[in-house]
């Protein structure tokens, strides 16, 4: 049997949610523990990222993994092959978390022993956008089938995030996906943020993010 809680967590609609996100990064901060919130469609890789920067940091840090989704259980049954520390957190049909829900899971999740906590969250590009996790720094991916101009039908998820992965390049052949021009809409919705094409399937680019996490959770614990 693989080894994961599932936790229900409820949305706290009478809290300010960027007070609370502010407050749990500085928790966060003070535990030494850094996190990441990825966000994507669903299907564009997340689980499939998550796994591979598992395999790459694993030796280096310790790991946790908070699986949200609004029902199923297959993503922490997964990861938790991995050996990381997992849950999955059941939002009970909310498309997104808010700083109190992704506090609830950390609590579950208990990061006393984690340097290093992955938030998938519930694939969507519109409502975990609009939601303040309280994580360290956002990431999101848009994989290659999805098409190059995603970001001008969701620009707030572009603007939010620290990071951009361009998953699935070994699929580029076989798909109108113009990179330059994926990069160009990115950058006039956020000058400063960094886009890393990689593919989860083979490894390519996995590198140049795995460098990213790395600097990221040192200058955190700084
Ligand atoms: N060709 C290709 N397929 C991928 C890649 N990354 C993920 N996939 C496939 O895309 C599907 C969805 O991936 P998953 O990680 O579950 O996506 P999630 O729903 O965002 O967590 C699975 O069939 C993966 O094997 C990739 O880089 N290239
Ligand atoms: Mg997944």
């Amino acid at each position: 049997m693989d080894k994961y809680k599932v936790i229900e967590i409820k949305e706290n609609v009478f809290g300010n949610n960027d007070k609370q996100a502010d407050s749990l990064r500085v928790d966060l901060k003070k535990d030494n523990t850094f996190l990441l919130n990825l966000m994507s469609s669903p299907g564009s890789g997340k689980t499939t990222t998550v796994l591979r920067t598992i395999e790459s940091l694993k030796d280096e840090m310790r790991i946790g993994v908070m699986e949200a989704d609004i029902d199923s259980d297959v993503d922490a049954a997964t990861v938790s092959k991995t050996g990381a520390k997992v849950i999955q957190l059941h939002t009970g049909g909310m498309c997104h978390l808010d700083a109190d829900m992704t506090k609830q899971g950390l609590v579950e999740l208990g990061t006393e022993d984690i340097d290093f906590v992955i938030l998938e969250n519930v694939g969507n590009l519109v409502c975990p956008a609009e939601f303040d996790t309280g994580s360290s720094k956002n990431a999101m991916i848009l994989s290659v089938p999805e098409g190059h101009d995603k970001p001008l039908k969701y620009p707030l998820m572009f603007s939010i995030v620290d990071v951009v992965l361009i998953n699935k390049i070994d699929a580029m052949e076989y798909f109108d996906f113009d990179i330059d021009l994926v990069k160009e809409y990115i950058k006039k919705l956020n000058p400063n943020i960094k886009v890393i094409p990689i593919s989860a399937k083979t490894g390519e680019g996995m590198d140049e993010w795995v460098d990213w996490v790395r600097q990221e959770v040192k200058e955190w614990n700084n």
